[in-house]
This record gives C-alpha cells, structure tokens and sequence, in this order.
C-alpha cells in the first residue's frame, strides 16, 4: 500500500488567519496555530499534514524579495521530507510570490500551491475552507507514488492556475484572480477536472536548486498619456537602475517623441533592460506591427511577450540576480524560464 503523501502547510500571513482588532476595527495577522484549530476539517484529509509559520505573520502588501527568500529557504530545508507544499499568502501580493518563487525554485519537481482568501477563515461565509482544502488535496496529487504537479501554483476561488501568470483582478470578489493568457491547471466542481497538458513538463533527473539572489534594483513605468521628459529622465538616471518593466499600450506601443526614444536609446547603450508589457489585462507585446512600436524594438527594447507585470518584474530581479551576461540577457529575458510566458 502507498503511504499518504505529506504535505507542508507554510503560513506567512495574509487575510486567511486574520482577526479584527477591536481597538481599531482593522484586520491583522494573529497566530497560526488559533488557524487550524479553526479546520477540523483538515484531519479528513488523505495526507499528513505539517505546519510551520513565519515567527511574524504578515499582510502581503509587507512582501518583499527577503520574504521570498525565507519562503523559499522553508522550501529548501523541507524539500525531501514532503511531497507538495502549501503556501498561504495574502492575495494582494500573492501573484508576484508566486511568480518570483517560481523562478527560484529551478528544477522543482514537486508542487508548490499558493493560496489565501477574501475574508478571514472565522468569517461565516469565509472562502478560505475551501481555498485552504482543494489547495492541499491539488499537493497532494500522485500518480504511481510521484507528485502529479512539480511547478508553482496559485489556487483561488475553484481554479488552479499557473502561478506565474496570475494576477489578482478584484479586491472584493472571491473570484480575485485572473489568468490572461494562460488556461487553468486544473478546475474544481464537483469532480476536480486536472488540464495535464497545460502542466510544466518534469525536470529530467537535474537537481533541485533554490536561487535566492535577487536584484531590486529595478522599476515599473506605466506609459501615459502626458508623460514628460523631466519625469521619465529622472527615473531613468536613477544610479543603480539595471532594470525597467514599460507598460506600454496595446500590443506594445508607446509615443513616437524624439525624446523619449533618445532617452530610452540612451539608457540601453548604458546597460539599462528595459522591458516591454502590455498594460492591456490580456494578449502579448508585437513590437514592429504598429510604427509606434517599430522604434522600439529597433533600440533593443526587449519583448516581454504575453507575460504579466507581475512575472516581468520577478523574471528581471531573478536574471539580474544570476549576473546573466549582457550580451545573452535579451535572448534569456524573451525566452520561456518557467512558463512565464508563450
Ligand atoms: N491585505 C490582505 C493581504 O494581502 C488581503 C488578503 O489577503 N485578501 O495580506
């Protein structure tokens, strides 16, 4: 008979195991352990489950990459024991975790979930039993003793998705997430529908590497109508910058103006990435099919394709962190590290 599989429950904060404080009215994070004394559902489950908090649990709007390097070393130093991971996060900032963690964990050949919920799991109509549930039955997937999923996830609201190409679409609905230009993993109703096609493809045999080298030296610029010279300048002669995610219009389009061509020239020859997304909520960057974005490419503008800002930012921390060559950082950025992208 196969044993169960055991699953790691991380808790590093967010809405799921929140409590109002009466002084203020105003949610935050209390201890975990209260949390699943909350589920006795959880021991009707089919694996062993293990948990383990962050010593301070945290609202995710308080995330940032030396977080994601604690997530990751949990990750790491647990990586043998369990067979799928659990990660309960705050939803604000859950699809850049999952996006910067996916890229970290090369070689991941076990599932890695992320979820949380909108309310807090002692609220009557919580959404959080259920996110909480179907997140550790998606780990605890096998097929002949081998973990079905070996990627990063980010389950929410009945659907699995690729957690890289996530991001979160409503501060209000349960239904928080969205995931542009990619099909879920999986869909849970009454039979859990699992998408195998749409998964990662195994790493073959190479061993599990965690990269915790991060680089934030970077920025995201959301193109506008009126942006100056003045302010786009400033940001750019940033000292330090190495990177910049450009959200442009539409399929990767931005203002023809001299000067910010120039600039953005400029910027480029230095050393600078810059990276070109789409403010759009769905479809990819084509740089060359309008001319507002012929220049651009011809600068060396590099093309973030379909991939989110989210996975954008995370992928330029990650290559930046690697000390990627310059001469080869373009051909990296646009291919696909973890699925980011199409
Ligand atoms: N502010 C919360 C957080 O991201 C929101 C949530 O979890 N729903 O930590």
């Amino acid at each position: 008979m196969q044993s169960k599989p055991n699953i790691l429950l991380l808790y590093t904060g967010g809405t799921i195991g929140m409590m109002k404080d009466f002084e203020t009215g105003a949610l935050k994070a209390f201890n975990f352990s209260k949390l699943l004394n909350k589920i006795p559902e959880l021991k009707q489950l089919d694996c062993n489950i293990e948990t383990i908090s962050f010593e301070n649990p945290i609202d995710s709007s308080n995330m940032n990459p030396k977080e994601w390097v604690k997530i990751a070393t949990i990750i790491e130093d647990n990586y043998q024991k369990f067979d799928g991971f659990v990660v309960l996060h705050g939803s604000d900032t859950m699809s850049y975790s999952a996006s910067a963690l996916s890229f970290m964990l090369e070689n991941l050949g076990k599932p890695v979930v992320f979820t949380g919920s909108q309310l807090p799991i002692g609220d009557l109509r919580t959404d959080a039993k259920e996110n909480l549930i179907t997140a550790i039955q998606i780990a605890s997937l096998q097929h002949k003793g081998k973990p079905v999923i070996n990627e990063v996830c980010l389950y929410f609201e009945y659907k699995l998705y690729r957690g890289n190409r996530t991001t979160k679409i409503n501060a209000e609905h349960f239904n928080a997430f969205a995931s542009p230009n990619y099909a879920p993993l999986a869909e849970s109703g009454v039979h859990l529908k699992i998408n195998h096609e749409s998964f990662l493809a195994k790493a073959n045999g190479k061993p599990f590497t965690v990269r915790k080298e991060l680089d934030d030296n970077v920025v995201i610029v959301k193109m506008f109508p009126g942006i100056n010279e003045a302010v786009l300048s400033a940001i750019i002669n940033l000292p330090n910058l190495k990177g910049m995610v450009l959200e442009t219009y539409g399929s990767g389009n931005a203002p023809t103006d001299e000067w910010l061509i120039s600039a953005l020239k400029k910027a480029i020859k230095n050393g600078l990435h810059v990276i070109n997304v789409t403010q759009c909520s769905g479809g990819s960057v084509s740089m060359g099919q309008y001319e507002t974005s012929t220049a651009l490419k011809k600068i060396g503008v590099i093309s973030g394709k379909d991939s989110t800002t989210e996975a954008a930012i995370t992928k330029l921390m990650y290559l930046l962190g690697q000390q990627v060559a310059p001469a080869v950082f373009k051909t990296i950025y646009e291919t696909s590290i973890r699925g980011e992208l199409s």
